[in-house]
């Protein structure tokens, strides 16, 4: 028997890495050190020939797609010989690496064993080389065939009573081509049930965006960034860790007069000095100071900031009729600025000062330089999206870029900056709980059957179906669900509670380990890895932030001769469940992708002449009414200006707010090393960021070891032994990393319409470590 699960890593023991090496935060970026950092890396994990063989053909038009953020690459003539940052070669590395894990790991390692390790020492130990089976009441995982481990899913799909008890969930490294199936799959299984790592990232985004413009994406190009936005204002966002190449961008900005805002609770590295390492003059000289200036709002005080900000812009309007509001694009393409502006006009300062934790100067000051701007974008991430009123706020970033026509022209615009490499593209092929009807409607008028209408569910409530025994077979195309997702303990059982778990991955990761009753891990081929079907060598396709979808080839050979696509296991699958006789040509899809891009092409808007224009160097954009023509397919064809009374979260006295953040050595749950660089951590991950006046109200020192207490309506939760760090975090505001602290999120505490996991304001408080 696997036999109760031991305490979660979430919760270890105390070990060195509770008493990391703390300095203090850097104020600049890159430079030698990372490039110092991607080959030590690289060639710790790949060796000199290797790296170089791949490291060459990042983001190259004849190459693969850094399988890391999702920032847009720049134009095929501007590519640089090495387009890639430390943290793509990380990424690239870690999936390239030589190591693997096969047979003989699993025979040595029980689940229970392996479930005592961290997060870090999961993946490290290499490549996932063959199926692996769990039976029930086994303490081990041991191989098993392809053939066997797909009818095994297929019998025991088909052996359910109603196809709503399967949830589908989907990381967003995913290709289109895979995406596109593996709806399909769910679909014609017969369930929306397709939960993915959007509802915990920019669904907020998507909501707040469709519901004001009518379209769920950003409305600006890489170019908007470069060549032509005199203002742009980061939000919510730290680049220098999680989008490194936009540093490059942003100093393209700068060197033709482009002014930067970074609103954030913590002075990111990424916002200073940015050395580039692709120029001499970043390399040795004083490289480029990025942000103008800083804003250090209080966590999930943006609301309160956007609303003061829209007040003065019409205060300033009310001051000098005609001066600062765009009407002529007001009365052309908006509807509800009357009841806005009314709305903003009775806003009082002291409220917007304590709820964004910014003076009247501060934000006074922003508004000049916005009305200075000819062209703003504002670029926001997760410091935005994970809060309860996360889609009130982006509705009130929308109603700022509107009320001076900051969108559909040049330099101007919305730009949610997405995460993981394809979760746009994911979301465009149909990966949704809810994607509208037209969509399902086009699916079966392609394929000759009908998808179902009933909407499924979301991350959250996938959690919660199982947690109450709803869900029997969980699948899971990538990701590390139980690590990423809220209320880990809640979490992790809830998966228990499952007959069957099946995970696709590259490596191994907790998810495998808190398994249903019965488990496989699928191995799949990576980003750097050629693709060789009964067709010949494939590639797949993907979409970045900016809505450019372009190839992505692999080069490598597969890190096992057992590894397969995601497209050949999930088409593997269609065939298993509905024959090679079923409407859908799951065969011919899987031998040649170019067959599942003519279907895309028939379902999705957008995708005319796929094969032709994606084969062009750079590939293509796809339309976006609001970016190409000022058109907002909302329902009145305008843009839509919204009423967002300013909100934050309530902190009782003696308690904070925490905001969780990613480290420099990670990629969400994947955990490179134990360092933070940039904030000045070393050697640790267990870290609390602490305010020097919090410390001192709540008698603390720096380096104390604390639990954090989160505190809902429903209890109380611990995370244990976290060493302070005195830090510039606002005060009443404290960060730790992702996912360590995740045990602490609440699961039934999420954002308003997005339901999207509060991981950016939680309230604890704190105690000496038990
Ligand atoms: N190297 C690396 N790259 C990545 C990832 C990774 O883990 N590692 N993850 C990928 C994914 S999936 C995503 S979604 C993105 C994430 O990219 P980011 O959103 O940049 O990543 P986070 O660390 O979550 O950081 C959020 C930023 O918001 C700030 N913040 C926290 N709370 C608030 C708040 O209330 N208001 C404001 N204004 N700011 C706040 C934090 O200080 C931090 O700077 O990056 C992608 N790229
Ligand atoms: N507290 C807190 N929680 C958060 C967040 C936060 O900011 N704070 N951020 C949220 C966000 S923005 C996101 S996007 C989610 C991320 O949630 P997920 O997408 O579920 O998690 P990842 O850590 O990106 O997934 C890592 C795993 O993906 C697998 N993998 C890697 N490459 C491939 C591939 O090419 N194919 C397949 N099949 N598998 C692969 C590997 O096995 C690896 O272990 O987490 C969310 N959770
Ligand atoms: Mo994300």
């Amino acid at each position: 028997m696997a036999g109760p699960p031991p305490p979660a890593q979430q919760n270890p023991e105390p070990k060195p890495e509770h008493n990391p090496q703390v300095g203090p935060p850097k104020t600049s970026s890159v430079g030698v050190r990372g490039i110092a950092e991607s080959v030590r890396y690289s060639l710790a994990e790949m060796g000199p020939k290797r790296s170089l063989q791949t490291l060459l053909k990042v983001n190259q038009t004849d190459g693969f797609d850094c399988p890391s953020c999702a920032w847009a690459d720049p134009g095929p003539e501007h590519r640089k010989k090495a387009e890639f940052c430390e943290n793509g070669a990380k990424a690239v590395a870690w999936e390239a690496t030589r190591k693997r894990v096969g047979a003989e790991f699993f025979a040595a390692h029980s689940v229970a064993e392996l479930r005592a390790q961290d997060h870090h020492w999961l993946e490290h130990n290499g490549r996932l080389t063959e199926p692996m089976h769990l039976a029930p009441g086994a303490t081990h995982y041991t191989p098993i065939g392809w053939d066997e481990a797909t009818a095994l899913i297929g019998d025991r799909l088909k052996a359910l009573d109603d196809p709503n008890r399967a949830v589908f969930y989907t990381s967003g490294r995913t290709s289109n081509e895979a995406a596109f199936v593996y709806q399909l799959l769910a679909r014609r299984f017969g369930t929306n049930n397709l939960p993915d790592c959007s509802n915990m990232c920019h669904e907020s985004s998507g909501a707040a965006l469709s519901e004001t413009i009518g379209i769920s994406k950003g409305v600006v190009s890489l170019t908007d960034i470069t060549d032509h936005a005199e203002l742009i204002i980061i939000v919510g966002q730290n680049p220098g860790t999680c989008h490194p190449r936009m540093l490059t961008a942003l100093e393209q900005a700068k060197r033709r007069g482009a002014r930067i805002a970074a609103v954030n609770p913590l002075p990111e590295a990424g916002f200073g000095r940015f050395h580039n390492p692709q120029t001499p003059r970043g390399l040795a000289g004083p490289g480029t100071k990025l942000a103008d200036r800083y804003l250090p709002v209080r966590v999930n005080g943006d609301l309160a900031l956007f609303a003061a900000l829209n007040r003065t812009l019409v205060e300033r309007e009310d001051a000098r009729p005609g001066t600062v509001l765009d009407h002529d694009f007001i009365a052309r393409h908006c509807d509800g600025f009357a009841a806005a502006a009314a709305a903003w006009r009775a806003l009082d300062w002291p409220t917007l000062e304590t709820l964004s934790g910014l003076s009247r100067k501060q934000i006074g000051n922003l508004a000049t330089d916005v009305l200075a701007a000819r062209s703003v974008v504002v670029c926001w991430a997760m410091g935005l999206t994970q809060h309860r009123n996360a889609v009130a706020t982006i509705r009130e970033i929308v109603n700022f870029l509107l009320l001076r026509g900051n969108i559909g022209r040049p330099g101007a615009g919305p730009s949610p900056i997405r995460g993981h490499s394809n979760v746009q593209g994911d979301r465009t092929m149909g990966i949704w709980e809810k994607m509208p009807d037209a969509f399902l409607d086009r699916l079966r008028d392609e394929f000759g059957f009908d998808p179902p209408s009933k909407h499924g569910w979301d991350t959250v409530d996938s959690i919660r179906a199982m947690r109450d025994g709803k869900a029997d077979v969980f699948f899971a195309l990538g990701g590390n669900f139980v690590a990423a997702t809220p209320d880990t303990e809640v979490t992790e059982s809830a998966m228990a509670n499952c007959a069957l778990t099946v995970h696709v991955a590259t490596k191994l990761n907790r998810s495998h380990l808190c398994h249903g009753k019965e488990a496989l891990i699928l191995p799949c081929l990576g980003r750097t890895e050629r693709d060789i079907q009964a067709r010949g060598e494939q590639f797949v396709t993907v979409e970045d932030s900016m809505s450019m979808v372009h190839a992505s080839r692999g080069r490598l050979i597969p890190g096992s001769p057992q590894l397969r696509s995601e497209v050949a296991i999930v088409t593997g699958l269609g065939r298993a469940l509905f024959g090679d006789d079923d409407v859908v040509d799951w065969r011919a899809m899987g031998d040649d992708y170019a067959r599942i891009r003519k279907h895309i092409e028939h379902v999705v808007p957008g995708f005319h002449a796929y094969e032709e224009r994606v084969a062009q160097p750079g590939g293509f954009m796809l339309p976006r009414g609001p970016y190409d023509s000022r058109t907002f397919p909302t329902a009145t064809g305008k843009a839509r200006f919204t009423v967002n009374p300013p909100t934050a979260v309530e902190v009782p006295d003696g308690h904070l707010l925490l905001t969780t953040v990613r480290a420099h050595d990670q990629f969400n749950t994947t955990v490179y090393g134990l360092d933070d660089r940039y904030r000045g951590i070393k050697g640790g991950r267990r870290v609390l960021f602490v305010n020097a006046a919090d410390l001192r109200a709540h008698g603390l020192h720096d380096g104390d070891l604390v639990d954090i207490v989160s505190v809902f309506t429903d209890g109380e939760r611990r995370a244990r032994s976290f060493r302070t760090v005195r830090y510039p975090t606002p005060r009443g505001c404290v960060a730790a990393y992702y996912p360590e602290v995740n045990v602490l999120v609440p699961l039934d505490s999420t954002a308003e319409v997005s339901n999207t996991p509060t991981n950016k304001s939680v309230v604890v408080r704190l105690e000496p470590a038990t």
